[in-house]
């Protein structure tokens, strides 16, 4: 409809509107972020669905994710392949999320998956710590840390297990919102 762009069909593009919380001029311009990492794999037609990953070294130099204390692991969350390499979709999948459109919920989720270092499905103390000292940059004396984070599993456990499922991480964030500020990135 008067639209030149030959890098998707028009369904790629309602697909995407449908499936993220971008607009299918803002897709468009993330393809050109993407393909700007590394033009010589990402192609300018993406109409035959190429299968292309960009490596997570060039994913995390980008501005909006160079200076995220957890820029290492978001990235691997949202990559198919495990490796942390992302594909046009991984890509444009990770920064919906990351969106300030993106629901509370939603970020929560992923948030509890990238806190969870030893991925048990909880968040015990040496989860929160390791957090912790990310988020604020190992500011935080080793006593500090350990007081913070107990009182944080003190005051959300609902269930008295001495660790945070994902029922009582919504707890906490509900009290502790800072701990989702990682989670808003604009692109
Ligand atoms: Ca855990
Ligand atoms: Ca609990």
């Amino acid at each position: 409809m008067g639209n030149k762009q030959t890098i998707f069909t028009d369904e790629q593009l309602d697909a995407y509107q449908d499936c993220t919380f971008f607009t299918r001029k803002e897709i468009l311009r993330l393809h050109g972020r993407y393909h700007e990492l590394a033009p010589h794999l990402v192609p300018m037609d993406y109409t035959n669905e190429p299968d292309v990953t960009v490596p997570l070294a060039l994913i995390v130099s980008m501005p909006e994710l160079n200076e995220n204390p957890f820029k290492n692991r978001i990235v691997e969350s949202f990559s198919e392949d495990g490796a942390g390499n992302l594909s046009f979709n991984d890509f444009v999948d990770m920064f919906s999320v990351l969106s300030e459109m993106a629901p509370r919920e939603l970020k929560a989720i992923y948030a509890f998956k990238i806190y969870d270092f030893n991925v048990d499905n909880f968040l015990c103390k040496e989860d929160l710590e390791k957090t912790l000292n990310k988020l604020t940059r190992e500011e935080l004396s080793p006593e500090e840390v350990t007081l913070v984070c107990e009182k944080a599993i003190e005051e959300a456990d609902l269930d008295g297990d001495n660790k945070l499922s994902f029922a009582d991480f919504e707890n906490m964030i509900t009290r502790a919102p800072d701990f989702l500020s990682t989670f808003h990135i604009r692109i």
